[in-house]
Parts: structure tokens; sequence; C-alpha cells
């Protein structure tokens, strides 16, 4: 699919789609949102439900490619824009890894911490996706140890996943900002993405509420 095709966001702001809008920032993508008002329920109504049957964001529409579920968006996000160098190629070492953090966010982290979130008991070790609570944190913490990036030195599309998560999850007080947590989210919202993130969700979240 050619980069010149137009790409749609489907987003609401604060949401989890605020970290497809931040890789498109990262990306220098061209992008135009279509902002959904959840507390009106948008998000729910057939129109929206035709592009995404969860009635969940981000979802997003690059030419008439339809990708949905944040992990996958991050990925094809990146291989549509090599140019930007956020994305290993196939073939390169670091490919593996990248895959690594993108799937384990969905498959592990976010599900465990919204199980925590929950106050959801623990199922048995061997049969929870992730495990336990406590092993999947450390998996996380000791590799940002190695940092200063999820890859190591490279800062890559991965990282705006996992910045964007770590930062509401450690707002929430979900997560505990240990030292390498912390400073991984702080180096993340130093980022200038974050802060075009901030003015046009404030903007939408304003005329939202209006
Ligand atoms: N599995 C989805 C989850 C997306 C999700 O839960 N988005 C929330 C916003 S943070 C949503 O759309 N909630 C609206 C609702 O379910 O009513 C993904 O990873 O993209």
């Amino acid at each position: 699919m050619p980069t010149t095709q137009p790409i749609t966001l489907f987003h609401s702001p604060r949401t989890r789609s605020s970290g497809a809008l931040a890789l498109l920032e990262e990306l220098h993508a061209p992008y135009s949102i279509h902002a959904l008002n959840m507390k009106a329920g948008e998000h729910r109504e057939p129109p929206y439900l035709a592009v995404n049957p969860m009635g969940k964001v981000p979802a997003i529409l690059h030419g008439d490619v339809l990708v949905t579920e944040q992990v996958a968006i991050g990925i094809y996000l990146g291989d549509v824009f090599p140019e930007a160098g956020l994305t290993p190629a196939i073939g390169d070492a670091l490919r593996g890894p990248y895959l690594r953090w993108y799937v384990f966010y969905a498959a592990c982290f976010e599900p465990a911490l919204v199980d925590k979130a929950m106050k959801r008991e623990q199922g048995m070790v061997a049969m929870m996706p992730y495990g336990t609570l406590d092993c999947t944190i450390k998996t996380v913490v000791d590799q940002l140890d190695n940092g200063p990036w999820m890859l190591g030195d490279k800062f890559s599309a991965v990282d705006v996943l996992w910045g964007t998560a770590l930062t509401w999850m450690t707002g929430f007080g979900l997560v505990e900002a240990v030292p390498p947590i912390k400073s991984y989210v702080e180096r993340w919202n130093a980022r200038p993405s974050v802060q075009a993130v901030a003015e046009i969700d404030e903007k939408l979240a304003k005329a939202q509420e209006s």
C-alpha cells in the first residue's frame, strides 16, 4: 500500500488511540483525524461499528486498508513508513525483539495490568497468558534497565506504545514508577510528539465538552 494513500485515524482524546496519534506524529505521516465523542456514545453507533465492530479506538483506514488494535496499527504504520527509521526491517537482528515487545504488550502486559486494576483473582500460573503479574512487570523492568529504550540504544516505534502505556499506568498508580520505568517515562514524555498529542487532545476534548 503506497504511503501516499490517505490515512484516517479514528480517535477519541486521551484514550489508547492517543498512542496511535503519537506514532503518526513520530513517523511524520500525513493523516487526518476522525474524532469520536465517547461521552456521547459515538463509538457505539452504527457508523463506527461498521469500522470496528468492537466499538473500540484506535482504528486506522489507510486507502482501503482497515486496521484495528493498537499493536497491529503500530506494526503496520511502522512498516508503511520505514524512512522514518523507527522500524527494524525484516532481516535486521532487532526485528525479533521489536515484534516481541509489541506482542508482549498486548498478550501479557496489558491483560496483567487490567486484571490488577479490576482486582481479579490470579488464575493458575500455567494457564494464565502472562503467568504472574510480578513476573510480567519484572520482565519489562529488567528490559528497560538495559535501555534507554526498549531495544537498547535505538528508539523505535514500539517505544511509542510502551511510553504511552507506562505513562498512564504509572499515572494511575497501576505500575510502580521504579527507577528504570520512571526514567523511561520521563524520556518518552520529553519527545515533541507527546506535546503535539497533548495539544491535539486538549482541543478535541474541549470541543467535545461544549
Ligand atoms: N484491544 C484494543 C483495546 C482498545 C480499547 O479498549 N480502547 C478503549 C479506549 S482506551 C475504547 O475504545 N473504549 C470504548 C469502549 O469500549 O466503550 C486495542 O488494543 O486497541
